[in-house]
């Protein structure tokens, strides 16, 4: 899938073997392959170790320029994650329609064809701009920089960052934000904090979506909690329904504590493009 973080290459490290007996035979021409094979694979693992290393540390270091952005400009950035389909974009509209007047709101939206969400969130009357990432699975830091300067948020806003649906790559790519929000909703399974443990470990809070399904469902909320504390302890929990609108009040009082102050920059730090 993925053109940069390389998880749609084959010598990715991952192999699914099947062995059979016959593999273990001892014969010197059989042992040698193996021999051979194995190396291959090793030296190929360190260069795609490596690629990724790089490709990393230069996403943190545009990550770390997003955030000077943010900060000299009051505008606390929260980067949205869940699988597709949890209600993301629901979430906005919904929050954009309720709290605009109160609260001056942008978004960027993520989605690797389409600008349907952008045009969701337009109709509600808020700023986007929408990135659309080809076959690449998740957002970067890069392509938050550029929509930033295509955007020009009002000062003291929150940016809401809507990332692509996937609870895997999104894990490793920081963006720059200050919060990290992980959605997941009744219908996926119990077992997500365990199954994507990295994307739990890095968000701030947990929304759990879709509450009016759960008579539907087997989903065990308390264990969904506890699965995710096993991973992240400090992790907070909203549960909500953004169709019915249960628990919409919480996740409002816990947008309008997030500080949005400017903080004073290096200003030669900052680019105008
Ligand atoms: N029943 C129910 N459906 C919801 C809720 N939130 C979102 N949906 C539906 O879930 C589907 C996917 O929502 P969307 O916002 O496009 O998900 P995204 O891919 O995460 O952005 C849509 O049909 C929404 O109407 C909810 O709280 N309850
Ligand atoms: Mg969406």
């Amino acid at each position: 899938m993925c053109a940069t973080c390389g998880c749609d290459h084959s010598e990715n490290g991952i192999n699914i073997t099947r062995v059979s007996a016959e593999v273990f035979q001892p014969m010197a021409s059989r042992a040698g392959y193996l021999l051979q094979a194995n190396s291959h694979a090793h030296s190929v693992l360190q260069k795609v170790v490596q690629a990724e290393q790089d490709i990393l540390a230069r996403n943190n270091q545009l990550a770390q320029h997003n955030r000077i952005h943010f900060d000299a400009a009051g505008v606390f950035v929260i980067n949205l994650v869940s699988s597709p389909g949890s209600g993301k974009t629901a979430l906005l509209e919904r929050t954009l329609r309720d709290l605009q007047t109160a609260l001056p709101f942008a978004v960027i939206e993520g989605d690797l064809q389409t600008t349907n969400d952008a045009n969701r969130i337009a109709a509600t009357g808020a700023p986007v701009v929408q990135i659309n990432t080809g076959k690449g699975c998740h957002l970067d830091a890069d392509m938050v920089h550029r929509a930033w300067h295509e955007l020009n948020p009002p000062e003291r806003s929150i940016l809401f960052i809507e990332n692509v649906g996937n609870l895997v790559c999104p894990a490793m790519f920081d963006l720059g934000e200050h919060a990290r929000v992980a959605i997941i909703s009744v219908t996926e399974g119990t077992d997500k904090p365990l199954k994507y443990p990295d994307m739990f470990a890095s968000s701030q809070l947990c929304i759990i979506n879709k509450i009016d399904l759960l008579t539907y469902t087997d989903f065990d909320v308390q264990r969904a909690r506890a699965y995710c504390r096993q991973i992240n302890p400090m992790i907070e929990f909203i549960e909500l329904s953004v169709t019915k609108g249960f628990g919409m009040d919480e996740w409002y009082a816990w947008l309008k504590k997030q500080p949005r102050h400017s903080v004073t920059r290096d200003k030669l730090s900052l680019c105008t493009n």
